[in-house]
């Protein structure tokens, strides 16, 4: 029993704090108050999954928001509202990643 916590402390744990330096996921919501129909957030969400680094895109169209997880190594919010903009839909970051 000993053992197997020594080896959970000396191993896994640092392990975890590798990995977790190395990719530093960050979420933003972003307000996007131009999403009026159901369809605008199937553009939305399409226009942020193809922005390099961004792993995950939530749309909550009934608060016309969008939360977008990326990495921060890869992309940031800028670039983010960038893409939405770009697209046709302004977004402004709830608060800001930095
Ligand atoms: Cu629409």
């Amino acid at each position: 029993m000993k053992n197997i916590k020594t080896l959970l402390a000396t191993v896994i744990a640092p392990l975890v704090l590798v990995v977790s330096a190395w990719a530093s996921p960050q979420t933003v919501t972003l307000n996007v108050s131009g999403m009026t129909c159901p369809a605008c957030p199937i553009t939305v969400k399409k226009t942020l999954e193809k922005v390099p680094g961004v792993s995950k895109v939530e749309v909550r169209f009934e608060k016309k928001q969008v939360l977008v997880t990326f990495d921060d190594a890869k992309t940031n919010t800028d670039a983010l509202v960038k893409a939405t903009t770009n697209a046709g839909y302004p977004s402004q970051p709830e608060k800001a990643a930095k």
